[in-house]
């Protein structure tokens, strides 16, 4: 898994109560591209459940928590409509191969090197800053999503 090695070179994190992101990640997208994929790990250090209940950025109209479901032959990926689940002393990656944060009307793409923040909202935990690391072009993640359609 060399995106783990990655994650662990440039690891970063955010605490707030009982709840950790970890390296919160955006894939950086080709000019004019208006929506774009988003990965991170959340772990949840205490004894009682937590739920990602939504996921803001200035930098898209809007963020949601993807899942992609596989149908016959073919990936659809749907919002998780209920939050995502952090079970209590449990972990929960959006992350390549199924779970995703897809940003929707991008402000502008994202690019290498330049900021993108948000905020996740947590039942329990409240409002979360984060910042999000633009991780260039490449690697399975990014590949993996191309695979399935944006319904716009
Ligand atoms: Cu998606």
């Amino acid at each position: 898994m060399s995106l783990l090695a990655t994650s662990a070179v440039m690891a970063h994190e955010f605490k707030a109560g009982e709840v950790v992101v970890h390296h919160p990640v955006v894939r950086a997208n080709p000019n004019g591209a208006k929506v774009g994929a988003g990965y991170l790990t959340i772990r949840n250090v205490g004894s009682t459940p937590d739920r990602l209940v939504s996921i803001e950025s200035p930098a898209a109209a809007s963020v949601q928590a993807h899942q992609n479901i596989r149908e016959g032959g073919a990936i659809r990926m749907s919002e998780h409509k209920d939050g995502v689940l952090i079970p209590a002393g449990g972990e929960v990656s959006l992350m390549s191969g199924g779970d995703h944060m897809m940003f929707t009307d991008l402000k502008a793409p994202f690019k290498v090197g330049e900021p993108v923040t948000g905020t996740l909202i947590f039942e329990r935990a409240g409002r979360v800053p984060v910042n999000f690391i633009v991780e260039p072009i490449g690697g399975s993640p990014a590949a993996e999503h191309a695979g399935h359609k944006v319904g716009s």
